[in-house]
C-alpha cells in the first residue's frame, strides 16, 4: 500500500475525533460553535514582500491546508464542519487549486473569493474564535478571542495523536532520515554546510519555508551552537565532526531528528558510541506512566557519567548533576511533544485551567512535565558540548579544578553532539519512529 493512501485512510477517523474533542471543549466552556481562522500573509513594514506564510496549526488540527491563508473553518456539536475555502481570483499569485476528495469529503466546502467572508459566520450563535489574523483580532470581542480554558482542552486533547497523524509523522521520520542520510554522505565528500543543506532539501523534495523549523548544519564548532542559524558557503580548512538537526513535514506534521559524525576514530567519536547508548536506553523508556522529568534527571546523570569516564570531568556523577556542572555541557531539555509544531503543545499543563507541572529545580529549559500517556510522540536529544560561554562562566564563579580543562581545550573543535529520536508512547513498548525510519532506508 502506498504512503498516501497509508495515511489518508485514517483522516475520516481522525476528523470525528478531532470533532469530538472540540464539542467537549466547547460544551464544557459554554460555547455553541468556533470559528477557526487560518492566518492572513504578513508584510514586511514599508514593503511588498511577504513572509513566508504559516497555517495557525488549529485549523491544521483539521486539515492538511498548510498554504492557505485566510481560509475558515466553522465547527458546531452535531454537523458537518463548514470550510470557507478561500479560493481568490488572483493573476499575481497562483491560487489555491481546488478541494482534493480525500478531505474536503468530510466537509461542506464553500469556495469563497473573498477574505471576509466568514464575517458573515460570527453572528448569532455564542462562538468563539481562533487564530491571529489581523480581521479576526480586530473585529472580535477579547473575551472570545482564542479563550485561553477553551485552548488548553484543545491543546491537551492534541497531544494524544491519532492513526493519521502517527501516519503523517511516521512518513515525516522517513522523509528526514532520507536526508539525513544524504546530508553524512555530503559531510564526508568535504562539502560546505550550506552544500549539505542544499543536498538535505534536493533529497526531500522540500524549500526551506516546507521545513518544520530552519535546518542545523553545524560542522566543526558550530555543534556547540544549540540553534546554530547560519549556513557557511565555504567549507572550513579542516572536518573534526558534523552535527545535523533537521526534519519534514506532512500534512504540517513534524519530524524532529538530531544525529553527530566524527570525521575520524578517536574519543570524540568513542563519546558519540557512548551517547548514541545512553540515548537508545532512555528511549527504551519512553512507557505509559512515565514522569518525563524523570527521564531528563536521569539523561544528566548518564551524561555526567560520560564527562567523568572521558576524563572532562572529575566531579562524580552525582556531585555533578548537584552542583550544576552537568547544565555546562548539557544546557538544555531532554525533549518535547511533537505534532503540528515541532515543539507541540500543552507539554507543561496538567489541565483546563493551564496548571503548570513544575520543572525540576536548576532545569528552566525543559518543555515536557508530564507523565507519558499513549498516543504521545515526543523527542528524546540528550546533548553534550564545550560551549565557550558557559565554560567561561564556570571558570569565573565555579569549582574550576572540576573541570580537565586541557580535556575541554582539545574536545573543543568538535562543537558538541546531540542526538535526537522521534519515540511513539504506546500501551506497550515504545516506538522509536526515527530508528524505524533510518532501518528501513537500509534494507
Ligand atoms: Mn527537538
Amino acid at each position: 500500500m502506498g504512503v498516501h493512501k497509508t495515511i489518508t485512510q485514517g483522516y475520516k477517523s481522525h476528523v470525528r475525533q478531532v470533532q469530538h474533542h472540540w464539542e467537549n471543549a466547547l460544551a464544557a466552556e459554554g460555547f455553541d460553535a468556533v470559528l477557526i481562522h487560518a492566518g492572513s500573509k504578513v508584510v514586511s513594514f514599508l514593503d511588498d514582500y511577504e513572509y513566508p506564510f504559516r497555517c495557525n496549526p488549529q485549523l491544521l488540527w483539521w486539515l492538511p491546508l498548510t498554504h492557505h491563508h485566510d481560509s475558515a473553518l466553522l465547527v458546531r456539536p452535531g454537523r458537518r464542519p463548514k470550510l470557507m475555502y478561500f479560493q481568490p481570483d488572483d493573476y499575481w499569485h497562483l491560487p489555491p487549486a481546488d478541494p482534493e476528495s480525500w478531505w474536503a469529503d468530510e466537509f461542506e466546502v464553500v469556495p469563497v473569493r473573498d477574505a471576509n467572508a466568514w464575517q458573515q459566520e460570527s453572528s448569532g450563535a455564542h462562538t468563539a474564535f481562533v487564530g491571529d489574523a489581523p480581521a479576526l483580532v480586530s473585529l472580535v470581542d477579547a473575551s472570545r478571542l482564542n479563550p485561553p480554558r477553551l485552548l488548553n482542552r484543545v491543546h491537551l486533547a492534541r497531544t494524544r495523536k491519532t492513526e493519521y497523524e502517527i501516519a503523517c509523522i511516521s512518513e515525516a521520520a522517513r522523509l528526514g532520515a532520507l536526508g539525513h542520510t544524504v546530508a553524512e554522505r555530503a559531510f564526508r565528500q568535504g562539502l560546505s554546510e550550506y552544500d549539505i543543506h542544499q543536498q538535505y532539501c534536493m533529497s526531500i523534495q522540500l524549500v526551506d519555508a516546507e521545513l518544520p523549523y530552519g535546518n542545523i548544519i553545524a560542522l566543526n564548532e558550530h555543534g556547540a551552537v544549540l540553534h546554530y542559524q547560519t549556513q557557511q558557503q565555504q567549507a572550513p580548512a579542516e572536518f573534526h565532526s558534523f552535527l545535523i538537526d533537521a526534519g519534514a513535514t506532512v500534512h504540517a506534521y513534524a519530524s524532529d531528528i538530531t544525529r553527530t559524525y566524527a570525521a575520524g576514530p578517536g574519543d570524540f567519536a568513542d563519546m558519540i558510541v557512548a551517547m548514541d547508548e545512553m540515548q537508545r536506553a532512555v528511549c527504551a523508556d519512553v512507557v505509559m506512566g512515565m514522569d518525563y522529568r524523570k527521564l531528563h534527571l536521569r539523561a544528566h546523570l548518564d551524561i555526567a557519567g560520560i564527562l567523568h569516564e572521558f576524563g572532562v570531568i572529575n566531579q562524580s556523577p552525582e556531585a555533578a548533576v548537584e552542583s550544576g556542572l552537568s547544565s555546562v555541557f548539557y544546557p538544555h531539555g531532554l525533549g518535547h511533544f511533537l505534532g503540528l509544531q515541532t515543539h507541540d503543545v500543552a507539554g507543561l499543563i496538567a489541565d483546563a485551567d493551564g496548571t503548570p507541572i513544575p520543572r525540576p529545580d536548576g532545569h528552566p529549559f525543559l518543555r515536557l512535565t508530564r507523565d507519558l500517556e499513549p498516543g504521545n510522540v515526543l523527542t528524546i536529544e540528550p546533548g553534550l558540548y564545550f560551549i565557550e560561554p558557559l565554560l567561561r562562566q564556570w571558570r569565573e564563579s565555579g569549582d574550576v579544578s572540576a573541570i580537565n580543562w586541557d580535556r575541554v581545550d582539545a574536545l573543543t573543535p568538535n562543537g558538541g553532539i546531540r542526538i535526537e529520536d522521534n519515540i511513539l508512547v504506546t500501551g506497550a513498548a515504545p516506538r522509536n519512529l526515527t530508528r524505524d525510519a533510518f532501518a528501513d532506508l537500509s534494507q
